[in-house]
């Protein structure tokens, strides 16, 4: 399949169907409380405007971020009980190792707190000021841990991932033809290394093809460029390999995820997604200098190299999380429950990200709101809207969370203008699909009286997390 086919549309109702359903049943309940609209109304004025800064009590379904929202499992539960809190050489450690290696397949882990931990460790190692890191699209942390670190990302996605309405099935690929332009323009000892992120977090969720991961590994490696994956999300990409690319359909997840790892040199992993936990991450290489440089510098930012700021249980969890999450029927009712609502959507004709994605439902905004300009945040004023309408704390992915550009100050201004339904694993129910959809309908009939928002404070890192708004009246 190329990137000129297009992916069927999910048939949400048909008749005659066969459903899949969740591999686990519910052992333990979290109460839920709906609040009501004053209530809302309040909550959203004291919190700016801006999702992040809402108190999670005063919200009712919460779709913020798949981010350390998973719900664990027995297994996970029971082995937090088995933590060793050692200083040094926790057992806990050796079995994190063990899992990243055979699951993901490379040589050297050193874990970390979380992601950005680990995109810190692998930026001040691997790149020297003033050399270019090209990747897949910019993610907030990475392309910020790469600026701190002297390096300037460059865009290097296909031109098919800025467009919404387009229903290529691998929208995260990258571009050869944008790489070879970069090194004929800066040279290859100006490329510091390709940073290669799994199902695309920043253009929907959009997968990588087996294809693309090779095509690019073997361009780094003729030009002495190493490849580092964002592996926040790899599981979620093998689904769409198996699914979507001629010769995975009987590959299992896991050896999918680890013979596209093995079209790198590395990654960088946020466990707090793919791996099933609340908290933890780790880098990982095959180089054993870049290993030493790595080990050197985590017990500067984040503890010694066998715990890497977690705690032993926390390692424990995270090595069990990895095994339950590249299991086939986990990841097909994941993917399948994101579909679920996305399906709902694509029937009621809700402007969205096109194909659905991996782990999150993105609204377009742009084409929910045409009357707003992008300078009256239309992504953050959805997200608003949808709170106001039902409690659903979702998150803007637009030009709030672009920021700015270090050098001239002006605002990035990306061309998906994207609020973000993002569903955590393993933790809300069909029935919380549809509450969930209807609101989005429910918030689209009344998109024609919206009106925008101004910033009132802007931090100067990562500024959606924390910037404030007032409504334009
Ligand atoms: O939140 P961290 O530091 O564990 O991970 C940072 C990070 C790196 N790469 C990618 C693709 C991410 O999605 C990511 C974090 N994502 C968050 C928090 C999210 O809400 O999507």
């Amino acid at each position: 399949m190329t990137d000129k086919h297009e992916v069927p549309r999910t048939m949400g109702q048909q008749a005659g169907r066969r459903s899949w359903a969740e591999p686990w049943k519910i052992k333990m309940v979290e109460p839920l409380h709906m609040t009501d609209r004053p209530t809302r109304d309040r909550a959203m004025a004291e919190a700016g405007y801006n999702t992040f800064l809402l108190r999670s009590a005063d919200v009712y379904i919460d779709l913020l971020t798949d981010s350390g929202t998973n719900a664990m499992s027995d297994r996970q539960w029971a082995g937090m009980m088995v933590g060793d809190e050692a200083y040094a050489g926790s057992e806990n450690f050796y079995r994190l190792e063990s899992a990243v290696q055979q699951y993901y397949g490379y040589k050297y882990i050193v874990p970390t707190h979380q992601g950005r931990g680990a995109e810190n460790l692998l930026s001040k190692t691997e790149i020297k000021p003033g050399q270019y890191v090209p990747g897949n699209m910019y993610f907030t942390t990475t392309r910020l841990h790469q600026e701190l670190s002297g390096g300037t990302f460059v865009d290097v996605i296909i031109d098919e991932a800025h467009d919404p309405t387009n229903r290529a099935p691998f929208k995260g690929n990258i571009d050869i033809g944008k790489l070879d332009a970069l090194l004929k323009e800066h040279g290859a000892e100006k490329i510091a290394y390709i940073c290669l992120a799994a199902t695309v977090n920043m253009a929907g969720g959009q997968p990588v093809s087996m294809a693309n991961a090779k095509a690019v590994h073997e361009w780094g490696q003729k030009h002495g460029i190493k490849v580092y994956m964002d592996g926040t999300r790899a599981v979620e990409n093998a689904f769409f390999i198996q699914e979507r690319e001629p010769g995975y359909a009987n590959k299992s997840i896991a050896a999918i995820l680890k013979e596209f790892c093995g079209r790198t040199d590395g990654m960088t992993m946020s466990g707090k997604k793919d791996a099933l936990v609340n908290i933890g991450g780790w880098v990982a290489v095959n180089d054993r200098d870049v290993f030493e440089e790595l080990r050197n510098l985590v017990v500067v930012f984040e503890g010694l190299h066998t715990y890497g700021g977690l705690a032993g249980r926390d390692m424990e969890a995270m090595a069990i999380g990895i095994t339950e999450s590249v299991t086939d029927d986990h990841i097909r009712a994941r993917i399948g429950q994101v579909r679920y609502l996305g399906g709902l959507l694509e029937e009621w004709g809700i402007p969205m990200m096109e194909p659905i994605g991996g782990h999150a439902i993105f609204l377009d905004a742009k084409r929910f709101y045409p009357q707003l300009k992008q300078d009256e945040f239309p992504a953050q004023t959805l997200a608003a809207q949808l709170y106001l309408d039902s409690g659903i704390r979702s998150m803007e992915r637009g030009i709030v969370s672009a920021g700015r550009n270090a050098k001239t100050g002006d605002h990035y201004r990306p061309k998906l203008e994207l609020t973000r339904l993002t569903i955590p694993r393993r933790v809300y129910t069909q029935a919380h699909m549809d509450v969930v959809a209807e609101s989005v309908k429910a918030v689209y009939e009344q998109r024609e009286s919206v009106k925008g928002l101004k910033m009132v404070y802007e931090p100067k890192y990562l500024r959606f997390f924390q910037a404030r708004f007032e409504p334009i009246v």
